[in-house]
């Protein structure tokens, strides 16, 4: 059954939303890339699971060097995932079904060919110039050689966040790859654009938007330099071109002029890389009229070193659950909290937190528990439903991402034997591991492609895979459905309050709890049994068939238990 639309304030409180990546979802016409056919062919499987809304990442007209996050044409379909009659289906069939589809808004930057930025780029009198941030050199140099960028900026994919133009001499700002030109915000003329094409995507039936990177939309205008370490090329400009003075300014014009007076509430999400808690309350604060839920990453910053993803960090899960209950105990009065482990863009979850060898099928259902029992709005990335895990990537020609082949050709210039920690590194964290096909079956390439997949699908398909689970009661992707459903017939998982009781690695346990009723959670994150006092209760929720009774947990045993209010939890 799915849920009663009309039970909380907004439609979204209690949804789950599903996230496909369209090239890596299914294939329909056997070009080895994913498509909107292919979609169409698996609703069923997102059907069967209970999620309630789809978020597709970038299907339009694209170069396709960021996979679709270079935008080339906001108002179509690249003709690689279908056309617009295809998108129609997709949207008909999830309204049949009783599914909204949410769609990614690139407009932080967009594609270097696009028709705005070809127009911009045409010369300094263009109409569009000032779309684009275009700097002249830094004084005393002519501009290309070393050191001249207006910034001493590092790009998010490696090299410098400026691009050289010999036509006219000047430079333009690439936050992300050089094929991605960064949109002047600062005028109004753009910002009117992209609400212009937000509306006529609302008018075609899409039911809200995941915004990327778009509390980068507001820079600072000087554009000061960052702090260089000794040696340092490129520094870090996070600071001035994140969360700029104007973001909360264009994010309530665009809730004004976007937003507002639609027969279904307009579900958006911001993802906001760098965002702390005090600003996530207020850009969530549904009194300042800005967005409903936004993507922090503070949890998936632990394994970080201090240079970033490329350095790594011994993995702490007590610093991982505390990192959450923060975020929990800081949006608990005013805000709204997105909750997820995966992405396009980080690595599998029961690879990098849980231990895929010994414990894969309890490490993915205790993991998955453990966050879609927190107050917010649970994300699944495709495949994650199967407890997918991380690629055995060996070599660079398996690797398509841009951020990884960049990172190894930027430090093999540096240091021509570092391929091997490179390519330990690109296993653990590159983004490319959440992008091998979703597997479906055991056959070959999955059942993703009748042809030559795009990136090599994962060798352990073979095992694990969709049509073994899913009539599987013991499967990890029978555990998720069952999750899916307890949110929509359990309001205590929607509103209830949380408060932790213990994330001392390796338990987590915590409460939700409605005043008279609580749900207690508990979690052993590790592989060996550890010791959890058993707050008693009717059983709720477990990921073994005989579920501990008492006070030691199995390793990545979860347990949920129900109780009245007011009981003292022994510790
Ligand atoms: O990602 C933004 C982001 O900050 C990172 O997750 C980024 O992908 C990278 O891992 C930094 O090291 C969004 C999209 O999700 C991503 O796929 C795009 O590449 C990026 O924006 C640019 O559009």
């Amino acid at each position: 059954m799915r849920r009663d639309r009309d039970r909380y304030d907004v439609w979204w409180r209690d949804a789950v939303v599903y996230q496909v990546y369209p090239r890596s979802f299914a294939d329909s016409d056997g070009d080895g890339i994913g498509d909107l056919g292919g979609l169409l062919e698996h609703i069923d499987h997102l059907d069967h699971l209970g999620v309630d809304v789809v978020w597709l990442s970038p299907i339009y007209p694209s170069p396709q060097d960021d996979n679709g996050y270079d935008v080339a044409d906001y108002r179509d379909v690249d003709p690689v995932f279908g056309s617009l009659a295809t998108l129609d289906a997709v949207t008909e069939e999830l309204h049949r079904r009783d599914m909204r589809l949410v769609l990614d808004l690139v407009v932080n930057h967009t594609s270097d060919e696009h028709p705005w930025f070809i127009d911009s780029a045409s010369g300094p009198d263009s109409p569009r110039r000032d779309w684009y941030w275009w700097r002249p050199p830094r004084p005393g140099f002519t501009g290309g050689e070393p050191g001249a960028e207006p910034t001493n900026w590092a790009g998010f994919f490696s090299g410098s966040t400026w691009e050289f133009d010999p036509a006219s001499g000047e430079y333009y700002l690439h936050l992300f790859s050089r094929k991605q030109p960064d949109l002047n915000w600062e005028n109004p003329e753009v910002r009117h654009a992209v609400y212009d094409t937000m509306r006529w995507w609302l008018d075609q039936g899409v039911d809200g938007f995941r915004m990327d990177v778009i509390n980068l939309i507001s820079k600072r205008t000087d554009l000061p330099d960052a702090p260089l370490a000794p040696g340092a090329r490129h520094g870090d400009g996070f600071p001035f071109y994140a969360s700029g003075p104007r973001i909360h300014e264009f994010l309530q014009e665009m809730n004004r002029e976007v937003f507002r007076g639609w027969d279904v509430p307009v579900l958006s999400i911001g993802e906001m890389p760098g965002v702390t808690i005090d600003d996530a309350a207020d850009f969530t604060d549904p009194a300042r009229g800005e967005l409903d839920m936004v993507f922090q990453f503070e949890h998936m910053g632990v394994d970080h070193g201090p240079d970033g993803k490329w350095s790594g960090a011994e993995l702490d899960r007590g610093h991982l659950m505390s990192t959450l209950v923060r975020w929990q105990e800081g949006l608990a009065e005013r805000g709204w909290n997105s909750l997820y482990w995966n992405n396009h863009d980080q690595p599998r979850v029961v690879s990098r937190f849980g231990d895929p060898e010994r414990f894969w099928r309890e490490s993915a259902t205790a993991l998955a528990a453990v966050l879609h029992l927190q107050r917010g709005t649970p994300f699944i990335y495709q495949g994650e439903e199967i407890g997918m895990t991380d690629m055995p990537f060996t070599s660079v020609d398996e690797l398509r991402d841009i951020e990884s082949l960049n990172f190894v050709a930027e430090t093999l210039a540096d240091d021509a034997d570092a391929l091997p920690r490179v390519m330990e590194r690109i296993r653990r964290i590159g983004r490319d591991n959440a992008r091998t096909p979703v597997q479906w079956d055991a056959g070959p390439a999955a059942g993703f492609t009748t042809g030559q997949p795009w990136i090599a699908v994962n060798p352990n398909h073979v095992s694990i895979n969709a049509a073994a689970q899913r009539d599987d009661p013991a499967s990890v992707y029978s555990f998720y459905r069952e999750l899916i459903a307890l949110r929509h017939r359990e309001p205590l998982v929607v509103t209830g309050d949380f408060r932790a009781l213990d994330s001392n690695a390796p338990i987590v346990a915590f409460v939700r709890s409605d005043g008279t009723e609580e749900l207690v959670l508990r979690a052993n994150l590790s592989s060996e049994p550890a010791a959890s006092a058993d707050p008693g209760g009717e059983l709720v929720l477990g990921n073994h068939a005989e579920p501990s009774r008492g006070d030691m947990l199995r390793p990545w045993e979860v347990v949920v238990t129900r109780r009245p209010v007011g009981e003292l939890i022994p510790r």
